[in-house]
């Protein structure tokens, strides 16, 4: 008796917002059904598994490769890098960004977790690294990574976003260029390590103290000041990155971690701890990571990154390959908790729809989100929204220009003005499938 699946087509699914986003619970336990909806024409058409018997393929013909101590993915990804602002090394800063349209999960690989480096990455001997905490404590302390890794250890998964990701969208014109151009400097990862309230517990603290400066080691020694009640809250000496020792250019031997915090404030290649009364005003909390409003006035010390998710698949670069049925996909995150909700829009946010959140979702974390869409051929603009569990709302362009200001001018897509811009991304796709950033 032929099935009665087989007499629901992918265009009979239920719409529940414009330009063919469908109802995500109409796909739920039902694979058969979107199986056979790809088989009939509607989508690309891969061979029927029972139409030929598969071929035999070279590689099945001899032994396979000698497995390599370390590993690394296979050479046919090698177009999977991250993109750098200064290869040759020059003096000065030097930033990688994440290719967040070539990944799918939530967790960024070492390799490609996004580097904002102001004086390259140093070379430090773990024997010999040394992290001092002092200032008002009652004894200060020298901790070697070896007693360090005689505390009690804790693992976190969490975003780490420079504020001067996304950027680029503070332009007067759309910006020609990737999502690793316009979002690659937030990246995610596993951290483990020990908590720094553990270790203020054995120095012990001075009432008076109400902020600490971390600072690097680094040729910039950068020093950021952050308020003591982090120290206490969520604060990490992190050692290890999805596993391994932390990568070299995100902070070897050890880094501060200080979870939703604005990028900066992540102090790599840790080396002092110093408990104080205020903070010290360091360059990169006045000159820089502030934010100049049209009042005339400045924001100083931007704490959690707020609510932003952008769409990495499709995305601009990569081409649609003829209508049918696609999976809409992207990234949401927020520095004040979990992510709540996610809408997708395939007509430039006249009409939305709740896309699934795939689990887990964890709080101040990388958060995936799916759509199911039926794309018909026609120009296309999708756009994602996201909301936090504190209700914090990701603006549209036209409120966060309504508040900071309109942008003045269009300044490479290497520049990156620390705006914490976080209002909503606009892809535009046209009927030949090609995808392009555009404002609506
Ligand atoms: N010591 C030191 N820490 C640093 C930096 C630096 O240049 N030196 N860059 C900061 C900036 S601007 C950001 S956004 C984050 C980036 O962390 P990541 O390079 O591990 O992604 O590190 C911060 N910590
Ligand atoms: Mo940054």
């Amino acid at each position: 008796m032929a099935s009665k699946r087989s007499d629901h087509r992918l265009q009979d699914l239920e719409a529940v917002a414009g330009n063919g986003l469908i109802n995500r619970r109409a796909l739920l336990g039902r694979g058969a059904l979107f199986a056979g909806a790809i088989g009939t024409g509607v989508g690309t058409s891969p061979t029927g598994a029972a139409a030929e018997p598969l071929a035999v393929d070279s590689w099945s013909l001899g032994p396979g490769n000698v497995i390599p101590a370390y590993g690394v993915p296979a050479k046919y990804e090698d177009k999977v890098v991250r993109t750098l602002t200064n290869p040759a090394g020059n003096p000065g800063g030097q930033n990688a960004r994440t290719p967040h349209h070539l990944l799918n999960g939530t967790i960024t690989p070492n390799g490609l977790h996004f580097v904002i480096a102001r004086a390259g990455f140093p070379d430090i001997d773990p024997a010999k690294h040394r992290l001092v905490i002092h200032g008002l404590v009652k004894r200060p302390l020298v901790f070697t990574l070896d007693t360090l890794a005689r505390y009690p250890m804790v693992s976190r998964i969490t975003f780490v976003e420079c504020g001067g990701n996304s950027g680029p969208l503070f332009r007067k014109e759309p910006v020609q260029a990737n999502v690793q151009a316009i979002h690659g400097l937030v990246s995610c990862a596993e951290w483990t390590g020990g908590r720094l309230s553990t270790l203020l517990d054995e120095t012990g603290i001075d009432p008076k103290a109400k902020w600490f400066i971390a600072e690097g080691t680094d040729g910039a020694n950068m020093n950021r000041s952050i308020p003591l009640a982090k120290a206490l809250d969520d604060a990490m000496i992190a050692l290890y990155q999805n596993g391994e020792r932390i990568a070299p250019s995100n902070g070897y031997p050890m880094r501060l971690l200080v979870p939703g915090y604005e990028g900066n404030m992540n102090v790599k290649w840790l080396h002092r701890i110093k408990l104080l009364e205020s903070p010290i005003m360091a360059i990169n909390e006045t000159k820089q990571y502030t934010i100049l409003r049209p009042d005339g006035k400045a924001w100083q010390f931007y704490f959690p990154q707020e609510v932003k998710s952008f769409i990495t698949h499709p995305s601009p670069g990569l081409t649609l390959k003829g209508p049918g049925f696609y999976e809409i996909s992207g990234l949401a995150y927020s520095g004040n908790g979990r992510i709540a909700k996610v809408m997708v829009s395939a007509d430039g946010g006249k009409s939305y729809a709740q896309a699934a959140l795939q689990e887990p979702v964890l709080s101040k974390a990388l958060t995936r989100f799916r759509m199911p869409w039926r794309w018909d051929g026609q120009p296309v603009v999708l756009q994602s929204r996201a909301w936090d569990e504190a209700g914090n709302v990701q603006p549209t362009r036209a409120e966060f220009l309504a508040d900071r200001g309109e942008p003045k001018s269009n300044p490479p897509v290497t520049a990156f003005p620390m705006e914490h811009m976080n209002a909503i991304s606009s892809w535009g796709i046209d009927s030949t499938g090609e995808t392009k950033h555009v404002y609506v």
